[in-house]
């Protein structure tokens, strides 16, 4: 299996609030280093870099204003004379009457934004770009008939909504890629989303449309981040009702509860018929991660491999979560590995 990485992805590293105080990320830059390694240890395949897309290829997904503030809120961040990480600090929450975008950056970065898990530094929208052109490079690669990719995508995207941030995600790599496979004539598109969290930028981005399907197996948001979205009864909307489906499932699930939702994500997929299916392929559902409740064990992700396989969908892998370090590498490439019936 090809993988598309950049090294580029370095160059964003942050902060994030936990229990109280300041503390360097948990998604930082040796996670994705740890798949590399672990994808060369197996010999998965060729490792190539993105290829070079220009910004207007992320609009479709995102709105051109939200594109428009990440390329430009370090500048304008710095302009003001600060050279610490940006961050946002006030939101448009229910009963502030205002509606408009902000003038100042300050104000922009709570407009474009869920949380304060996405900060902004000089090198991020460098990485970001290439992360997102990683999933653009692998899309590709399956309209030219590959029968499967990976795209080691950091930072990761599925929290990221067509106009916010958030959750350590700026750009969705995954609806990203998904939106090109339409533009480029396929009729129709599934996105399967199996991060421990749910995937609520990408449904966002997806919610009124009927030619992408959104599939997602998550913790249940009652207990788990991201709290607002990932309920069972959030079908879509217009004509996009029915196309999106959420299985929250309870703390402390094992493989046995997981794989029968999953067997379950693959007949909805089948009915929906895609020509191609993008995994947002997060391995934070692992028992010891540390962010996360679920209690999959590393031979765990070959089964999963095994089964999205038997899917029979060309399919993109785009990297998302996973935060112990030592094990995601294993986890991440076991999925593959079980896809390409290398058990
Ligand atoms: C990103 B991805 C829990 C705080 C949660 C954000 C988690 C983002 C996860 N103490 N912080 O879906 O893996
Ligand atoms: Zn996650």
């Amino acid at each position: 299996m090809l993988t598309i990485y950049s090294s580029d992805h370095r160059l964003h590293h942050g902060v994030e609030l936990k229990d109280g105080a300041i503390s360097a990320s948990f998604e930082k830059p040796a996670r994705a280093e740890t798949v590399l390694k672990q994808v060369e240890t197996v010999r998965l395949g060729d490792v190539v870099s993105p290829d070079a897309y220009d910004a207007s290829r992320y609009v479709g997904a995102h709105s051109e204003r939200y594109v428009a503030f990440l390329a430009r809120a370090w500048d304008d961040w710095t302009a003001t004379g600060r050279s610490c990480q940006a961050l946002p600090l006030v939101w448009p929450v229910r009963g502030l009457p205002s509606t408009a975008m902000p003038q100042f950056i300050d104000g922009k970065l709570g407009f474009f934004s869920m949380d304060a898990g996405s900060p902004i530094n000089a090198g991020t929208w460098q990485a970001v770009c290439a992360s997102a052109n990683s999933a653009l490079t692998g899309i590709d690669a399956l309209a030219r008939g590959q029968r499967a990719a990976f795209a080691l995508c950091r930072p990761p995207g599925h929290h990221a909504g067509r106009e916010y941030m958030g959750g350590y995600c700026y750009l969705n790599n995954a609806a990203i890629a998904a939106q090109r496979c339409i533009e480029q004539g396929a009729r129709r598109v599934a996105v399967l989303d199996i991060d421990f969290h749910h995937g609520n930028g990408t449904q966002d981005i997806f919610y009124d449309r009927s030619d992408v399907l959104f599939v997602s197996i998550h913790g249940d948001p009652g207990v788990s981040y991201p709290y607002f979205s990932g309920f069972a009864d959030e079908r879509g909307i217009g004509a996009g009702e029915g196309f999106n489906l959420n299985m929250p499932l309870p703390k402390g699930t094992q493989l046995d509860q997981y794989d029968s939702a999953l067997r379950h994500a693959g007949e909805a997929i089948a009915r929906h018929a895609p020509d191609a299916l993008v995994v947002s392929m997060g391995v934070d559902t692992f028992e010891g991660d540390p962010i996360s409740h679920f209690r999959l064990r590393t031979p765990d992700y070959l089964r999963i491999g095994q089964t999205l396989a038997g899917f029979g969908v060309p399919t993109l892998f785009v990297m998302e979560g996973g935060y112990m370090v030592d094990e995601i590498g294993v986890n991440a490439v076991n999925v593959l590995l079980g896809f390409e019936a290398r058990i």
